[in-house]
């Protein structure tokens, strides 16, 4: 299984099958081929070549569907606690144009003092096992070959066990990790000694695996009470991560800063946040920069996240970002609805190719508040640095409560996050080396008696052993799974019937779920509207109705809440009255039939609609109209009254009636087509005429029942008209 086709589904039981096999094709991060890129009539300069399947954005269906890619990695996070749901949702976001995805480890594991192994389920993650990571590393492969561009495979060298995990990770093909010990100090409250010693470990062997390293310094901005004034020391937690990183040998275009634009708006967002990228990006301009977005101040609306992620992606744009992140709104509201996944994916694409090269038409003043301010930032981080090594150094600075304080450095509230040198998980587990201690395995950090063995394997301890699982991947010990209770095929078999596409249901986090989100408004205030909205969630027969999002529009006269629930039914494919597809006709066929046959069009936007664009577009050349395939045409222009086109069509002779109706509201587009065939009937030219109405509102079926011989909706091309006409016309005239 290497291959997949676009209309086939990934089946999640062959990448399971034999897994004990499966080695990684490659080691190491991939950058994006970046290169000007002319397309169509565009040419793009930070830019990296189309995928060979992809899902363009919605409008590009007006310019062939061209899918530019910028030229930054794009990350997204998936771990919706399921690894087996994860895989499908890769496939999507890689069409969406995700090139690195980033797996959320389980909570908790990062206090496992060693490796787990199997399927269990995760809670806001994955456990990360060797099985888990070596099935979506051989999913991302097949996904990889589809798009046509590698996909960097990324989780977390964190926790207590953070060296068995970046072992874990080279063996298994992960190419990318964040690693920084000062996350486990402040946040999972890990030993400090322990935090760096393991750092030390792990990041010899990130090293040598050629992974990227994102650190952690955002955290502290996600926790700081005032995100925008723990910017100096943001630059201080790049610096000591960076820097240990350099020394332990990770090279430069590996270390990649998590940088996130520290404030919000509706603070001044761009006059916070540009001088702290333009400060950052000056000081740590030999490493990469992985842009991540604002979460701190992102609440549980969509679009509320989607702009802040906007202002996000102008300041990469007007700096730089070698990564840029997507995280969704659900990190505000702590669910994982991927389709919010694949939105903030589309959210980057967009944006990214929308400000391309906006560098080369706006300057970054030298002079001035951008200047000034991203001097005092950079200056304070240089106090705090100079205060730390006053203090003693690191350890100390820690136990002293210097980070995370919601003070502006020099200024200190005394309430940063204070860690003692003693204390911690793991604390006290460091001891030192024996004389005669000895690992004979590659890529080792520290003291390591290969001399007394071999002084030529100085470089190579492993070579003492021939090798160790590095080298010889069939060394690794592959355990299937430990719990006979939960584990993977557990999971699929009560599944199993949502996974060939023969029953549906609806899904959000995991397959057969039945989860919906309803949107609802009611002119009322915000309390009654809440209760409201869990009423009508359960009158609609949903289970487990819980509101998830809620906004006034006014104290009084109307709230927005939105629900999510349980629709538990299946839907049975074979059962569902499926659209008919529209048959096209080739051109050379239409043309040809056109040339023998005398067919002629009246157009025109009907009643009080003065929508032009989307007629002109099914009738002009230029547009690939109907015009294209020989038909001649009479375009009456806007707010046609209804019967002038069937007097219209009568004074000219004319076939066809094609008629636009744009302007949706109370049902006047049916009233329109009703009317319309009722005149023709007056007439008594019902018989002879085709009539057919278009509009972005438009159902086929609808219009038919309003006595249109076709309606055509949104995405209509003038081939699908064309078509339709010819076999019509066939159809009356042939009787
Ligand atoms: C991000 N959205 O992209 P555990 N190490 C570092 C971290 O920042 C994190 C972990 C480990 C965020 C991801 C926050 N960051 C979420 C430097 C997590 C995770 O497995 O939860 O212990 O570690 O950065």
């Amino acid at each position: 299984m290497n291959k997949i086709q676009p209309n086939e589904k990934l089946n999640i039981h062959e990448i399971l099958k034999d897994l004990e096999l499966y080695h990684p094709k490659r080691r190491g991060w991939t950058w994006r081929t970046i290169e000007p890129q002319k397309i169509g009539d565009f040419t793009y300069v930070q830019a990296s070549p189309s995928l060979k399947n992809f899902v363009p954005l919605p409008s590009a269906r007006n310019l062939n569907n061209i899918d530019p890619q910028p030229d930054a990695v794009i990350t997204t996070e998936i771990a919706s606690g399921r690894f087996e749901d994860d895989i499908r949702r890769m496939r999507m976001a890689a069409y969406h144009g995700a090139d690195h995805i980033m797996v959320i480890r389980t909570a908790g594991q990062s206090h496992f003092d060693g490796l787990l192994e199997g399927t269990p389920q995760g809670v806001g993650g994955i456990p990360v096992t060797r099985k888990q990571l070596r099935a979506q590393r051989r999913a991302l492969d097949i996904i990889e070959e589809e798009v046509g561009r590698p996909i960097n495979y990324h989780s977390y060298v964190s926790g207590v066990a953070g060296p068995e995990i970046a072992v874990l990770f080279t063996e298994e093909g992960v190419n990318g990790a964040h690693q920084d010990p000062q996350y486990n100090v402040l946040y999972r409250n890990i030993n400090m000694i322990r935090s760096f010693v393991d750092a030390a470990e792990s990041k010899k062997i990130m090293a040598y695996a050629e992974m990227a390293q994102i650190d952690g310094a955002h955290n502290a901005n996600a926790t700081a009470r005032d995100a925008w004034k723990v910017m100096p020391e943001l630059l201080v937690q790049h610096i000591i991560n960076s820097k240990l990183s350099e020394k332990i040998g990770i090279k430069k275009s590996n270390i990649c800063l998590s940088t996130v634009p520290p404030a919000a708006s509706p603070t001044p967002d761009i006059k916070l946040n540009l001088p702290y990228a333009v400060a950052l990006r000056e000081f740590f301009s030999d490493y990469k920069m992985r842009a991540q977005m604002n979460t701190k101040y992102m609440d549980s609306s969509t679009r509320e996240a989607t702009v802040t992620h906007v202002l996000n992606l102008l300041i990469s744009r007007l700096t730089s970002a070698d990564i840029q992140s997507t995280i969704t709104p659900d990190e505000g509201r702590n669910v994982p609805w991927h389709i919010y996944n694949i939105e903030a994916l589309d959210t980057a694409k967009q944006a990214m190719i929308g400000m391309d090269d906006l560098l080369s038409m706006v300057n970054l003043k030298d002079v001035g508040y951008l200047y000034d301010k991203k001097r005092e930032i950079q200056e304070r981080a240089i106090l705090m640095m100079e205060e730390i090594i006053e203090m003693g150094g690191y350890f100390k600075a820690v136990e002293a409560g210097m980070f995370v304080d919601s003070g502006e450095y020099p200024a200190r509230n005394d309430d940063g996050i204070s860690r003692e040198q003693d204390g911690g998980v793991g604390a006290g587990t460091v001891v030192k080396r024996d004389n005669d201690y000895l690992a004979p395995v590659t890529a080792h950090f520290g003291y390591n008696n290969v001399e007394q063995y071999n002084p030529e394997f100085v470089d190579n301890p492993s070579l003492l052993i021939d090798g160790c699982t590095f080298e010889k991947p069939d060394m690794i010990q592959f355990i299937d799974e430990l719990d006979d209770s939960d584990n993977v095929y557990l999971r699929m078999e009560k599944t199993e019937k949502y996974r060939t596409g023969d029953i549906v249901k609806p899904e959000v986090e995991w397959l057969g779920d039945g989860t919906v989100v309803v949107d609802l408004f009611f002119p009322t205030s915000i309390r009654i509207a809440e209760a409201a909205a869990i009423e009508a969630g359960k009158k609609m027969n949903l289970l487990d109705v819980e509101v998830i999002h809620k906004e006034v529009l006014h104290p009084s006269e109307g709230t927005r809440v939105q629900i999510k629930g349980t629709f538990n039914l299946d839907i049975d494919v074979k059962s569902l009255v499926l659209p008919e597809e529209v048959m096209v006709h080739s051109a050379e066929e239409i043309t040809e039939y056109v040339k023998k046959h005398h067919i002629k069009v009246i157009a025109g936007t009907a009643g009080n609609d003065e929508h032009s664009v989307g007629i002109r577009e099914v009738l002009d050349i230029k547009h690939g109209g109907v015009e294209k395939y020989g038909i001649k045409y009479e375009y009456l222009g806007t707010s046609v009254p209804i019967e002038k086109f069937v007097d219209a069509a009568i004074e000219t002779n004319s076939t066809v009636i094609m008629m636009s109706t744009i302007i949706s509201h109370d049902d006047i587009h049916y009233k329109s087509m009703k009317k319309l065939h009722n005149y023709a009937v007056e007439k008594g030219v019902r018989d002879k005429l085709i009539l057919i109405a278009g509009g972005t509102q438009v159902t086929p079926e609808i219009a038919r029942k309003n006595y249109m011989d076709q309606g055509f909706g949104r995405g209509t091309k003038g081939i699908h008209i064309a078509s339709f006409i010819l076999d019509k016309h066939k159809e009356i005239y042939s009787k």
